[in-house]
């Protein structure tokens, strides 16, 4: 069975199991005390995230997270499976996230998740495809595709959404929003300049390394921001809200 390379590799698996496991102790410490059910149903979606991905670290570190592929010209790759079952659930929760902090309706929030379902499974079709390097990147190219129309429409349609919110409560959308898109971008980097594309510009452990920090940013960086604004989740309306007092 395969497992980590030590060094940069499993070290990096480590940190980011530990790293995930600290932000989900530190997300239900500091949501113990919080009784206004807005504010829960933040805490509620925000601590199944890193709570999600530290036990995919777990699983990556200690190997069952990892298989070997065969792929046709490029000899035998190892993957890491358990990065997309993690990232099948947890990226739906973020977008969630900021879905009720926009008040967007239940139509963008549909939109953007079916759009994220749909680049992580392709992603996924391309890390276990056999085929060959120009299918692998081919996946890559349509979950790419994906991506771009998920970022149009958070960028659009759920900023606008977004806009309609009380002011501090727009900021905080804002700031989360760009977190967000600038993270998420550099993922698809990663994988094509990475082993996964066959291309192994950048080493397994670079990779390995690189997704660690972009994952704790986007999970815990991203929570953290989100979870020391008491007074905005108060005040933010929750999905669909603004449309029905609207009607
Ligand atoms: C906490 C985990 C996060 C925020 C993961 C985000 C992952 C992506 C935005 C992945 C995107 C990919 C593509 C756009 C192309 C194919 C490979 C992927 C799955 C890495």
């Amino acid at each position: 069975m395969a497992s980590p390379t030590m060094g940069l590799e499993a070290i990096s698996l480590w940190i980011g199991t530990v790293g995930m496991a600290l932000g989900t102790v530190y997300f239900l410490a500091k949501g113990w005390s919080v009784d206004d059910p807005r504010e829960q149903e933040y805490y509620i979606v925000t601590i199944f995230i890193p709570a999600i991905a530290a036990v995919s670290y777990f699983a990556m570190a200690t190997g069952y997270g990892l298989i070997e592929v065969d792929v046709t010209g490029l000899g035998t790759l190892d993957i890491y499976w358990a990065r997309y079952a993690d990232w099948l659930f947890t990226t739906p929760l973020l977008l969630l996230d900021l879905g009720l902090l926009a008040g967007a309706d239940r139509n963008t929030i549909y939109t953007l998740i079916g759009l994220d379902v749909f680049m992580i499974g392709t992603g996924l079709v391309g890390a276990l495809a056999t085929e060959g390097q120009l299918f692998r990147i081919v996946w890559w190219a349509i979950s790419t595709g994906a991506l771009i129309a998920l970022l149009y429409f958070l960028l659009g349609e759920m900023t606008e959404q977004a806009s309609k919110q009380p002011g501090d409560v727009g900021a905080l959308f804002g700031r989360l929003r760009n977190l967000t898109a600038l993270l998420w971008a550099i993922y698809p980097v990663v994988w094509v300049l990475g082993t996964e594309s066959g291309l192994a510009i950048i080493p397994l452990g670079v990779e390995t390394a690189a997704f660690m920090v972009l994952d704790l940013a986007a999970k815990v960086g991203f929570g953290f921001l989100l979870l020391r604004s008491r007074s905005v989740l108060s005040a933010a309306s929750g999905h669909g809200a603004t449309a029905v007092a609207d009607d």
